[in-house]
């Protein structure tokens, strides 16, 4: 008898009872997400051997530079989502507006879906690790209908479903319908991804501290304050903490849900709201992180509870261990 671990499609089959309206459409959703982040992982595997590296020299919506494997991501998931006929709309961090898919095989979609294709992919030049995440709301406009903006401005608490794609030294997919956090990594000689960290729960105490400190004279006082906090000495509570940031936020959030730590993007005088994106980067970890017993605020209310009103919203955003992030609070 082999004893191998589930695969991510076994484990959709088995836990659709655990999606509300469960119509399978869900799950055609994951599997098309899947479907792509393989792909996206053989781009980024031989980026370094192509010229998708550099910029393509077209600024995005936020004034970045677009790096060429940022339009190579977007157009993949962009695919692979519409091909499925599932979602009636997709907004992107690299798409200055949302887009509405209204063909006769859209017609009774039921779910939007909002996405960082490709976060943190300065990082591609220098070989670091760089991530997908992805945020999906059930419609609020009647179904039969193109998609309406209200569809995607809605509050992190109406999530059905959030997740990531890590592509670091092995890639991996961790995401929520709502019953918990799963992790599954690619096994890349069958091609599968392989449940490899089931029901994962975030430490509600950590010793890791992720924030840009080259930001530290642009912060509140009350940010500066618990900077200095996490590097006071204190035996009682670990104290100095580690400072760990990679730049990349998929990667520091990943990390601290396996082994806690907070990781922070406040306000400053470089970035009035942070640098965060509401929708499609900080409401699908906050929702992850709840779900995997952490915590996810602005510095005073939960990321969950912000109804959006602007598509690329900015909010500071403080996630990781509870009681770190509670902490933190106190401060603010
Ligand atoms: P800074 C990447 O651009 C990103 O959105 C996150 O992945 C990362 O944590 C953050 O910005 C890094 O920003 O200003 O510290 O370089």
């Amino acid at each position: 008898m082999i004893n191998r671990p589930q695969t991510l499609g076994e484990f959709i089959i088995d836990h659709q009872r655990d999606f509300n309206y469960a119509s399978g459409e869900l799950s055609q959703l994951l599997s098309s997400i899947r479907l792509a982040s393989k792909i996206v992982t053989r781009e980024i595997r031989k980026a370094g051997l192509t010229d998708i590296l550099g910029a393509s020299g077209v600024e995005n919506v936020q004034g970045e530079v677009q790096m060429k494997l940022d339009d190579v991501a977007n157009e993949i998931f962009l695919k692979a989502l519409k091909n499925r006929g599932i979602i009636c709309g997709l907004a992107s961090e690299e798409m200055d507006s949302y887009i509405i898919f209204d063909e006769e095989k859209h017609a009774e979609s039921k779910y939007v879906v909002l996405i960082d294709p490709l976060d943190g992919s300065s990082n591609i030049d220098v070989n670091v690790s760089v991530g997908t995440i992805f945020s999906i709301y059930r419609r609020v406009t009647p179904v039969g209908q193109p998609a309406e903006l209200k569809d995607f401005l809605q509050p992190g608490n109406q999530q059905v479903a959030a997740g990531y794609v890590v592509y670091g030294s092995s890639t991996m997919l961790v995401y929520t319908t709502g019953n918990g956090v799963n992790g599954f990594t690619l096994e890349p000689s069958i091609g599968t991804f392989q449940l490899s960290h089931p029901n994962m729960q975030m430490p509600v105490d950590g010793k890791i501290y992720s924030v840009n400190t080259g930001n530290y004279l642009k912060f509140p006082d009350g940010v500066k304050a618990y900077i200095d906090y996490c590097q006071d000495k204190d035996p009682d509570t670990n104290r100095p903490y580690t400072g760990r940031y990679i730049g990349s936020l998929v990667s520091d959030f990943h990390r601290n849900l396996l082994k806690g730590g907070i990781y922070f993007y406040p306000e400053g005088t470089n970035a009035p709201n942070g640098k965060l994106r509401l929708l499609y980067e900080c409401n699908p970890l906050a929702f992850l992180a709840e779900q995997a017993g952490g915590l996810a605020t602005d510095g005073h209310q939960r990321i969950l509870d912000i109804q959006p009103d602007e598509l690329h919203q900015r909010v500071p955003f403080f996630v990781g261990s509870k009681h770190m992030v509670e902490k933190a609070m106190t401060f603010m």
